[in-house]
């Protein structure tokens, strides 16, 4: 038998968009099994897209055949684990498809010698606002599973939309429109679920399946996040929706925790009853189906922990703490950040915190990220990060007060375009010394991501630490303007799999959460980050002065773009 037969462990699962993985976690914190399955490689049957499309769907109770291709046209498989659809907006997923790959998963696992009985929890994370709706009938399937057939076999006829919207789809402007109407504007609706509307939030995706599939709708029993559904099929049952997914949806109000009626109401009817209560983060959900215990060797007492969103799961993995940030540099830049008192706005997201539900995360996406540096590190630098990074150490902090905004394709942070350059006096030049651009661009980036931060609540603390991960983690003078710029410490760690191993630190979390136990004292043994760079003297005084001018530079860039305000 594998020597990873007996640890007693908990394992945490990702329904990312593109594949399901599997990590096991011992007592000591260890990762010492992995799983996984891509669904374009390994599943490549769900080329071909299920869904009927809107008009009359199948109606009545439940019967088990699987749900008919309504789309002719030579299969494709799914790229990336998505459909696009002809719109270019519409993005789904196969429901099936999913189910399917934890079939395979344990079935691997199982093959390898893997001993179940020693899980003690398992606890996941699925990509955010993706949604699953479950069939009339579906629950007493779930609930009767037998253990000799396949969970894909089982659940073919258990819903009643088989292409799942994911958070890619950006079809449903019409029903954000109407949600930030109903919610009296989008700076309200943010105020009360912590974001405007957006496209791909579960509430405006709900609506367009109700407003163009009333039967389907209605004839829906249960509707889930990609998270709940994924812990419902290890429950055998109905998981619920945690607080911290929850937050994705536009309904959720993130103070009270409870379902916002306004934004139910604009939405779809009888909705709360087709959700059910949202719960705790570190919830315990119940004890795992019998389906598994019979067909696998799971102990009978191992438990569920409620399954959260990859961004809160990856939270968890790298062990964030109050005042900390997480800067993921890659393609496009994101920012974490955990916050206290949050101030929700007109850009981020503020989701309740799934590690402390008195707590919130935020989440900033910048577009131009590591392509912006490259382009320029291709123009002043010659191609090359050693020039790039040579750059960065002959300029000084502060770059002599020239300030630049590098947004070559359409920001999100802030919604602005374009290339500006503004000198020590505030006056627009159109080129800079090439030292100087490339340490305008860094500090530029680096600022922005501070000063909007800030706006959503965020205050560097004494115990502040950054960490920094991707591409551009890697290079450290890059992570020394960072440490200037913040005033903190950064620190570097493996990320690629945080938001498995964050929900097998959850479920260790979940199974002492009645205790009172912080999440900082259940992971205090796992691993901890590098660190890569520590601000320089004298770095606080230049950016706290820099820090407001570039905060009006891009309000006069704003202005420019949208014009002044009424
Ligand atoms: C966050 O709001 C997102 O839409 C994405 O990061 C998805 O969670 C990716 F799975």
């Amino acid at each position: 038998m594998a020597e990873h037969a007996s640890r007693r462990c908990c394992l945490g699962w990702d329904f990312s968009t593109q594949q399901v993985k599997v990590v096991a976690v011992d007592a000591d914190l260890n990762v010492f099994y992995e799983e996984s399955v891509r669904f374009d490689r390994d599943l490549p049957e769900f080329g071909r897209r299920s869904q009927a499309p809107p008009g009359p769907a199948s109606s009545g109770r439940l019967r088990l055949l699987p749900a008919q291709s309504a789309f002719s046209g030579s299969p494709r498989r799914t790229r990336g684990g998505v459909h696009i659809h002809k719109d270019g907006l519409t993005v789904t997923s196969p429901v099936l498809m999913w189910v399917q790959a934890l079939d395979i998963v344990l079935e691997k696992m199982k093959a390898s010698g893997f001993d179940f009985s020693q899980v003690l929890a398992v606890s996941g994370a699925g990509q955010q606002h993706g949604s699953v709706f479950w069939k009339a009938g579906a629950s007493q399937v779930l609930t009767s599973l037998s253990p000799d057939l396949p969970l894909g076999q089982q659940l073919q006829a258990c819903f009643s939309i088989t292409d799942c919207p994911v958070w890619m789809d950006s079809s449903t402007t019409a029903q954000c429109r109407r949600l930030e109407a109903a919610a009296g504007g989008a700076q309200a609706l943010s105020r009360l679920t912590g974001s405007r509307a957006y496209e791909r939030f579960t509430g405006n995706q709900i609506a367009k399946i109700y407003q163009q599939n009333p039967e389907a709708y209605s004839n829906t029993e249960r509707i889930s996040l990609v998270s709940s559904f994924a812990a419902s099929l290890f429950l055998g049952s109905y998981s619920p929706v945690d607080y911290s997914d929850g937050s994705g949806m536009n309904l959720l109000q993130i103070h009270d925790k409870v379902w916002s009626q306004v934004c139910l109401g604009a939405c779809a009817p009888r909705l709360e009853e087709k959700l059910g209560p949202p719960v705790p983060s570190c919830a315990a959900v119940g004890a795992i189906s019998s389906y598994y215990v019979w067909r696998y060797g799971f102990h009978p007492g191992c438990q569920v922990v409620a399954f959260t969103g990859d961004n809160p799961a990856s939270l968890a993995g790298m062990r964030l703490e109050e005042g900390d940030i997480a800067v993921s540099l890659g393609t496009s830049d994101t920012l974490f950040v955990w916050l206290r008192e949050p101030v929700p706005a007109l850009e981020g997201h503020v989701f309740c915190n799934p590690v402390d539900p008195q707590h919130f995360l935020a989440l900033l996406c910048f577009k131009n990220g590591s392509l912006t540096r490259e382009k320029v590190r291709d123009e002043s630098a010659s191609c090359s990060w050693g020039e790039f990074s040579r750059a960065l150490r002959s300029t000084q902090m502060g770059n002599g007060g020239n300030l630049g905004f590098y947004f070559d394709v359409m920001e999100i942070t802030p919604e602005a375009t374009g290339r500006h350059r503004f000198n020590a006096e505030g006056h627009e030049v159109s080129a800079f010394p090439r030292d100087v651009e490339v340490r305008a661009l860094v500090e530029g980036q680096f600022m922005a991501k501070r000063l909007h931060a800030e706006g959503l609540g965020y205050r560097v603390v004494p115990k502040t630490k950054i960490l920094a991960t991707g591409g551009a983690s890697h290079n450290r003078d890059i992570l020394q303007v960072l440490a200037d710029v913040f005033g903190a410490p950064v620190y570097v760690m493996d990320t690629a799999n945080s938001a498995c191993v964050g929900s097998a630190y959850r479920a260790f979390h979940g199974l002492v959460a009645g205790t009172n136990m912080p999440f900082s004292e259940v992971v205090k043994l796992a691993p901890n980050p590098r660190l890569a760079a520590t601000p320089a003297p004298g770095a606080a005084q230049v950016y706290e002065a820099l820090l407001p001018k570039y905060a009006k530079l891009e309000q006069r860039i704003l202005s420019q773009v949208q014009g002044p305000p009424e």
